[in-house]
């Protein structure tokens, strides 16, 4: 038996190619045709109304390639990037990499969508914890890429433990319905959870599985006293109704009764604007489908240069490029590789350029930043970024 995915081994070898690039390899191979290219990944335009893009998965892609006989290029992983902006290119004999488009490309387009859905709720939330809860709608086998990637692009924390380990990092969460429901006791699960979790645990309680959520926020204060942290309303959609004055009530009464220090925390159909809309009341937020499924961004991957000049197909700017960015402003500019931006059209400041070689003579020549690290990454660009 064993799950319906791709081995390691055989994406390594290429088998993960859609037939139509190993029939072009078989149709220039006839004629000895193997020119060197130059092909760049960008999208043409972004899902839903983003205005910028996290690039993420480069790490993987680097994984893939690596022994092949080309040359990457790209801007580092957790940059942002725009529509038509090239992320990554490369070079080399067209026979030597030619059937790795389908998988270059997939690693690319899930991890930056799942990323980039990661990075507008956390924005979305601002310092309130964001915490992936999605991994149960994707195969099993993509949660630790899934979660990588939802942590990298902003949340706080991760809720599958094999993700969290390859991480680095501790597996968040609060308690389940099932819990209570196997307990049918709400006093009974609260203090058995509580009797039997490390200290290190948030005691967070959830308390919409039999009453209402005022209620259960304080009857679980009532159990867990200074223990509570939080009380976690996953609602179940047909109760929800005004869920922001639901959420309002419920800190009422608890801050009338001496418990200012539970927090509200949220899950359960959640997304970048619904997170703007509870913000005034919730202090952490479980996301988890409109991360884990997040839409991918459309990456293509096209030939630019042939033998160094420039070609491409219509519809694409040919020439290899590099995108340039203010230093001061954060205005872009992009340019041929070979050109030079001067300065910021806008403010005249020196402008950096973000495409970097990062594969070279058979070696990754790039650093890949820790996980955390390349969260730290992407939560700075956050800083000027707006949804
Ligand atoms: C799950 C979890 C989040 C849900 C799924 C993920 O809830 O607690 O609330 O959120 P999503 O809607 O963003 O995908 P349930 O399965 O209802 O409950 P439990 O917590 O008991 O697993």
């Amino acid at each position: 038996m064993g799950f319906q995915v791709a081995s390691y081994e055989h994406i390594k070898q290429g088998r993960v190619t859609d037939v139509y690039f190993e029939r072009v390899k078989a149709a220039l191979s006839s004629k000895g045709i193997n020119p060197l290219v130059d092909m760049e990944v960008r999208a043409g335009s972004l899902p839903d109304e983003w205005k910028w893009a996290v690039f993420a998965g480069l790490e993987e892609v680097l994984d893939l390639v690596d022994g092949l006989p080309i040359e990457l290029r790209a801007m580092e992983e957790g940059e942002l990037f725009g529509p038509r902006e090239p992320v990554l290119s490369v070079r080399g004999r067209y026979l030597d990499f030619g059937v790795f488009e389908t998988a270059i490309l997939g690693l690319l387009c899930q991890a930056s969508g799942i990323a980039t859905s990661a990075a507008r709720c956390k924005l979305a939330a601002a310092d309130r914890t964001v915490i992936s809860f999605g991994a149960r709608r994707m195969h099993p086998t993509l949660a630790p890429m899934i979660e990588r990637n939802a942590f990298i692009g902003g949340c706080d924390g991760v809720a599958v433990v094999e993700s969290a380990e390859q991480l680095g990092e501790t597996a968040s969460g609060t308690m389940s319905h099932t819990l209570i429901l196997c307990a049918q006791d709400e006093r009974l699960a609260y203090e058995i959870f509580d009797a039997s979790m490390p200290p290190e645990v948030p005691r967070v309680a959830l308390i919409d599985t039999f009453q209402d959520e005022k209620f259960g926020a304080l009857f679980a204060a009532e159990v867990l006293g200074d223990r509570l942290a939080a009380v976690r309303l996953d609602t179940p959609g047909s109760r929800r109704g005004d869920f922001l004055r639901i959420m309002e009530e419920v800190r009422w009464e608890l801050d009338i009764r001496g418990f200012g220090h539970v927090k509200l925390f949220i899950s359960g159909n959640l997304d970048e604007y619904k997170i703007l809309e509870y913000n005034p009341l919730a202090d952490a937020y479980g996301v988890g489908t409109h991360i884990s499924n997040s839409p991918v961004v459309n990456f293509a991957m096209d030939i630019v240069q042939i033998d160094s000049k420039p070609l491409s197909k219509r519809g694409k700017e040919s020439g290899l490029k590099q995108v340039w960015r203010c230093s001061a402003d954060g205005a872009r500019v992009r340019t041929l590789a070979t050109g030079q931006a001067a300065s910021c059209p806008r403010c005249g400041s020196a402008m950096e350029p973000l495409i970097e070689d990062c594969y070279k003579d058979g070696r990754v020549i790039m650093q890949t930043p820790a996980p955390r690290d390349l969260r730290a990454r992407v939560l700075s660009k956050l800083e000027s970024a707006e949804l």
